[in-house]
């Protein structure tokens, strides 16, 4: 142990058939292409001798030029000075939300060809394999903050198509918190840490963030996204992606549809709970960033599929809430997501600040067939984005970083400015121009990239469309969309939160902005956190108005499809299970459930009281992986305790044993236990539930799989198995 899932791509489930052989990091012409353009910027190999930056060997790097042994430091020591500055200047502005982030390498590969409503070249030939870039992160935390805070996860993916850069730079949430841009800069200073006093770090839960939401009723739907688990993702592997904002599909014919992009994890999308998710926090603040890394250096690749909701452009104005308004999202009830194609994240960065750091992602970087909306939120990123790099990445040419670079030539009239790489030859750095020969020449319309032509026709204006000031309609859906477990999660996540917040006033305004999301919930919250439900629905101030308009949300009460509950639960590909053993642990139990586990794609780890070799009762030997005191229960997804009287004696006195065990159980994980480890088990204090007492008893129980010593191993794995597909058993009273 460990063991780790088979080193080929998790094959899909309920998607199409895959038109590409089985596939390891085999790379085809364009990703082979990219890895050998990023490798003509890799550093000397192996066995180079240390050098200058002007290639001049370097001999001692341990002291430096003094005058005489216990004399003063030189200046003539350029070795010491190239050094020091570069160490001096080696941070670059974090970015100032999405800061702390995580990478990998991959590629996208269409199933069929989608030339009936695009001509992206990328999404047209099947045969064809992109490759990507994607960098997920937490929105307000710092770069060193830890990956488990309740937010919005970004999800942007850089595809290096053939005709240029195409980036879609989005989030785990279909919908955003205001509708426009203009408020973005409002509402990040609100949710970042206060000014004064920079409190608190990576969380939304004071008072400033809660007296904005309580002024801005159109933050009200993505609030309930946030306070819900998927703010809380168990990994990054595990999480759909939105485009959020509707794009443009646009064929060769010209003709255009409008589109919503999706991200759906071939894994399902699985949360933590708040608890665990805290307990992380500490124990492991990069909790997401190490299980992304070692899903793909073990070849267990994640995989999504892109998903595609299509709506014809004569149904723009089809529903009761606006296409344009970010705020809101079209039900997969009503337009199904067709999923067309996927992407396999495969290889890690080779260097942190290299590739994650200065991977610079840009809304407008588009290609042909792929088109734009006026949403007004998405038209003020349009700017945002490579104004955001001129700081952060010191310049205009930003887009000659390695990572940044396109697969497609690059050919264009842009010289000078900080760091430029490329050495323009010629003199002909402007067009039209003859002295280069007319180089280089415009594109045919046909390849060119052409903007849809959309009519517009319009007074200028500050006001906002009627049809974006239903603000409640969608809350409720989602709210009224969750099992009961998840609005139970979902209204502690308020009560933690506003109990945060130290002023009355703000708590009493956001109950009232609840209330008109859905009367009980702001009744839930008001019990827990000193404060009443005000009578009434205060004015929000001009700009923010709400509209006492309530939309059907397309005729549906309920949308299952925005309900982790309904999310596929039949693998347990990639999942975690601990092993609590000591010596004389009973082999067979560990061999058996090991093999299972990893058959079927998931790992298992030795959790003992101390690293080195332990010895089972009949001789077996194994290598412990981790102790109770580096490893916790919420590194796991289950628990199971082998048999053996020794391995008993040794785990039951010990009381991190008996917490890891207990801890499990809190977070409504699968536990296992067989022969004499279901003591532990009975050590722990589970409540009421049902253990196994006899030899030949076998007991199921809330996700609880006991057997007694007389029970085949076997049956026992394969009754733990399913516990463990299904993630968690929520029928224990507290999540
Ligand atoms: Fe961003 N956003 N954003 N955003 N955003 C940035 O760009 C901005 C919005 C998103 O991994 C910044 O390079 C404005 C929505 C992701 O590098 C900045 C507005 C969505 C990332 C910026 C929005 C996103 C960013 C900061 C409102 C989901 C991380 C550093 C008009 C669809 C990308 C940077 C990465 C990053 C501006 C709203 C997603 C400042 C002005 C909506 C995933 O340019």
């Amino acid at each position: 142990m460990p063991k780790r899932a088979p080193a080929t791509a998790a094959k899909k489930t309920n998607s199409k058939p895959d038109p590409r052989p089985a596939r390891g990091p085999k790379a085809t012409n364009a990703t082979s292409a990219k890895i050998k353009a990023l490798e003509a910027f890799h550093d000397a190999p192996s066995g180079a001798v240390l050098t200058s930056d002007q290639g001049v060997a370097i001999p001692h790097t341990d002291d430096s030029l003094k005058a005489g042994l216990r004399g003063p430091t030189l200046l003539d020591d350029f070795h010491l000075r190239e050094k020091i500055t570069h160490f001096d200047h080696e941070r670059i502005p974090e970015r100032v939300v999405h800061a702390r982030g995580s990478a990998a390498h991959g590629v996208f590969q269409v199933y069929d060809s989608l030339e009936q409503y695009t001509s992206a070249g990328f999404l047209c030939d099947p045969r064809r394999e992109t490759p990507v870039f994607v960098r997920f992160s937490t929105v307000v935390g710092s770069r060193g903050s830890a990956d488990t805070a309740r937010d919005v996860r970004g999800f942007a993916t850089k595809f290096y198509t053939q005709e240029g850069n195409f980036d879609l730079v989005g989030n785990n949430m279909p919908v955003f918190f205001i509708q426009d841009g203009i408020k973005f800069p409002d509402l990040v200073h609100a949710v970042k840490p206060e000014p004064a006093h920079e409190m608190p770090q990576a969380a939304s839960a004071h008072d400033s963030f809660w007296d904005f939401v309580s002024l801005v009723p159109e933050t009200a739907h993505m609030v309930m996204w946030l306070m819900s688990d998927r703010a809380i993702p168990r990994s990054l592997r595990m999480m759909e992606g939105f485009g959020v904002h509707t794009f443009r599909l646009i064929n060769a014919k010209g003709k255009s549809s409008f589109v919503k992009f999706h991200w759906k994890p071939l894994l399902g999308a699985h949360s933590l709970v708040w608890d665990e998710a805290l307990t992380l926090m500490g124990k492991d603040p990069d909790f997401h960033r190490r299980d992304l890394w070692n899903a793909i250096e073990s070849g267990a690749f994640p995989e999504w599929e892109l998903g595609l909701q299509i709506i014809p452009a004569g149904d723009e104005l089809k529903y009761d809430f606006d296409l344009l308004d970010a705020t809101k999202l079209v039900p997969e009830e009503l337009v199904p997501v067709q999923r067309v194609g996927k992407l396999t994240l495969n290889r890690n960065p080779q260097n942190f600040f290299a590739e994650t750091e200065q991977v610079a992602f840009h809304v407008g970087n588009l290609v042909p067939g792929i088109g734009i909306t006026n949403d007004p939120l998405f038209q003020a990123r349009l700017f945002s984005y490579v104004d955001t790099q001129l700081t952060r990445l010191g310049g205009p040419n930003f887009a000659e970083i390695p990572i940044n670079r396109p697969i497609a030539a690059v050919a264009n009239h842009h010289q000078d400015g900080l760091q430029r790489t490329t050495i323009n030859t010629g003199t002909a750095n402007y067009h039209p121009n003859s002295l280069g020969g007319g180089c280089p020449f415009l594109a045919d319309a046909k390849s060119g990239y052409a903007h849809f032509p959309e009519p517009v026709d319009g007074v200028k204006t500050r006001e906002r469309s009627e049809r974006f000031l239903d603000h409640f309609s969608q809350a409720t859906l989602f709210l009224h969309s969750l099992s009961a477990v998840e609005r139970q999660h979902l209204t502690d996540a308020c009560r933690f939160e506003l109990s945060k917040v130290t002023r009355k006033e703000v708590r009493a305004r956001v109950l009232s902005l609840f209330r008109e999301i859905d009367p009980k919930l702001a009744e839930d919250v008001s019990i827990a956190i000193g404060v009443a439900v005000p009578k009434s629905f205060p004015v929000p101030p001009s700009g923010t108005r709400a509209s006492t308009h309530r939309g059907d949300n397309g005729g549906i009460s309920v949308a299952p499809s925005l309900s982790l509950e309904h999310q596929p639960k039949t693998s347990i590909k990639t999942r975690k299970v601990a092993v609590l053993a000591a010596d004389g642990f009973e082999d067979e139990h560990v061999i058996a459930l090991q093999a299972a586990l990893v058959a079927a794609g998931a790992t298992a780890e030795l959790v003992s009281p101390v690293l080195g070799m332990i010895t089972g009762a009949r001789g077996k030997k194994l290598e412990v992986d981790k102790t109770f005191k580096n490893a916790a229960s919420v590194f796991y997804d289950a628990v199971f305790v082998p048999g053996g009287a020794e391995n008993l004696d040794a785990l039951r006195g010990n009381i991190d044993a008996r917490l890891f065990v207990a801890e499990a159980f809190r977070h409504c994980k699968t536990l296992g236990a067989a022969g004499e480890g279901v003591a532990l088990l009975a050590a722990a204090d589970l409540a009421d539930v049902k253990l196994a007492t006899g030899s030949k008893e076998l007991v199921d129980e809330q996700g609880v799989v006991t057997a007694g010593a007389g029970v085949k191993t076997h049956a026992l794995v394969r009754l733990l198995i399913a516990a463990l597909a299904t993630h968690r058993h929520w029928e224990r009273a507290s999540g």
